[in-house]
């Protein structure tokens, strides 16, 4: 069995539950072959200093960062990766800053790891890369001589190809994926757009389904949904600190419907615009006042760029006035945290609370929709109100369905929800239970890895880029 290697911008620690579903799921396929997890140590360096590798083992697997220098960490990271690929491939080219410094760092950072990383592969290794920090890594491995398989999984969406475009040295992206033997998408609509860029802007030849012949190598591109651990997430729901969080909530809301949202403070997350829809539904439905609260944990994210610190202040101050118009000396309609809570309390949370409100204007996917169905009371489920941008509308179909720019139409979801009686909140969470338990997170690694596998092995040696 080939040895499995996973390159990803952080490395976590899958022995620590802090990790997460996506760690825990890597670190059971890690353990299963053995393996080798590479990536960014999270530490800064001066500039000129030699940036040291670190070595740790977990097990059978071997963590192994490498650490970046200051103004590189700049424009591979906070530049390009955050402030030109995360705004625009979200959609969002208003928020972009094609700053012409940050492509070289970016080039110059996946050509530092390629070169720290081949040095450490074996010859029949599988290697994953994972994600929009690292699109170009492949072609610096092959261009080191790198034969090995890899593959690439990107876990934001990809834009149709007219916003693509936009992007100056699109194209230098796109024939960098072809560097890959498969590459991965969360949605079939990504993949589309996959298909109809490559079909028009690189003049790739169709060589079977969703299969691209250009630039002389052949890729192999899929939607390959992530889903999460739904097992572990329940055990998780039943451990002390869960069942301390669900009972505390309970009683504290014993005589109120609490509704939920947990992201990370991103504009992608269409926070204000659900802030708004909550006014609204305060507004229209004056039966909510005193009977619905709204826990809305923001942890914090990405503070180095100004976009981030624009969202915290319109977030804070919408809250601030919903609270002021709204609260009585007994009720504050929102509780807003901009803080992260302890993974462990978070199934409480979910299972305390009647209504989800996962409402991104642009998402690959989103977890916290499926981590709030796994930690539901199958008697007695609360309900997901969820928006169509989110990559896991296509899968969650029993969902309440939402357009977050509609804040009225969002509004009334959020009534319906708040009122959909226990059978109708049964049939439908019974349904979408299914659906994540089929695709969960340990489908997704199968699926992604399984065709990797079948992958023929790579044509190397050209200087890619
Ligand atoms: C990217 C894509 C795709 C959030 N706040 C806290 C906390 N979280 C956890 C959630 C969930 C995870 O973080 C967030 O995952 P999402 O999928 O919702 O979003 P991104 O971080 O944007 O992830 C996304 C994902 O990659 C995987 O491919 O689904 O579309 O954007 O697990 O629970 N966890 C804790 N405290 C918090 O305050 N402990």
């Amino acid at each position: 069995m080939s040895r499995l290697v996973v390159v990803s911008n952080r490395v976590a620690d899958p022995r620590k539950t802090a990790a997460g579903g996506l760690a825990v799921a890597l670190a059971e396929v890690l353990n299963n072959t053995g393996g080798l997890w590479f990536g960014w140590s999270g530490r800064i360096v001066e500039d000129g200093g030699q940036p040291s590798l670190h070595t740790q083992h977990a097990g059978p697997v071997t963590l192994v960062t490498a650490d970046l220098g200051q103004s590189d960490h700049a424009a591979y990271y906070v530049g390009y990766s955050n402030g030109v690929l995360w705004p625009v491939f979200h959609y969002r080219l208003d928020l972009a800053d094609f700053d012409d410094g940050y492509i070289a760092g970016y080039r110059r950072v996946n050509q530092q790891f390629a070169r720290q990383l081949a040095p450490l592969l074996r010859e029949d290794d599988i290697i994953w890369v994972h994600d929009y920090h690292l699109i170009p890594l492949a072609a610096e491995l092959r261009a080191l001589g790198c034969t090995q398989r890899i593959g690439f999984f990107l876990h934001i969406p990809l834009p149709p190809p007219l916003i693509l475009a936009a992007i100056p040295g699109h194209d230098w992206l796109i024939r960098a994926l072809f560097a890959y033997d498969v590459v991965g998408f969360q949605a079939e609509a990504d993949l589309l757009h996959f298909d109809n860029y490559v079909a028009a802007e690189a003049h790739a030849q169709p060589v079977g389904e969703h299969r691209w012949r250009a630039f002389n190598r052949t890729v192999q591109a899929g939607a390959y949904p992530i889903g999460i651990d739904v097992d572990e997430f329940q055990g998780l729901a039943q451990a002390h600190e869960g069942r301390e969080m669900f009972e505390r909530m309970r009683r504290e809301y014993s005589r109120r419907k609490l509704l939920v949202g947990v992201d990370r403070l991103d504009y992608s997350k269409g926070l204000p615009q659900r802030l708004k829809a909550f006014r609204a539904l305060l507004t229209r439905y004056p039966e909510t006042h005193r009977s619905a609260t709204l826990i809305q944990i923001a942890s914090p994210s990405r503070e180095d760029v100004s976009a981030y610190t624009d969202i915290l202040h319109e977030l804070e101050s919408l809250c601030g006035s919903i609270n002021g118009n709204f609260g009585e000396l007994d009720w504050m309609p929102v509780r807003y945290m901009h803080r992260t809570v302890a993974r462990p309390r978070l199934p409480g949370l979910y299972r305390a609370s009647r209504v989800a409100l996962v409402t991104p204007l642009r998402d690959g996917m989103n977890l916290v929709a499926k981590e709030f169905i796994a930690a539901q009371d199958p008697a007695d489920p609360g309900v997901l109100v969820l928006s169509r941008f989110a990559g896991a509308a296509e899968q969650l179909k029993e969902a309440l369905m939402v357009n977050p720019y509609d804040v009225e139409g969002t509004a009334n979801a959020i009534h319906l929800a708040l009122q959909m009686p226990v059978e109708e909140r049964r049939v439908r969470h019974e349904s979408l239970m299914a659906t994540i338990r089929q695709y969960d997170v340990h489908w997704w690694c199968n699926a992604f890895l399984d065709t990797l596998a079948q992958a023929e092995s790579a044509e190397s040696g050209t200087p890619w880029l």
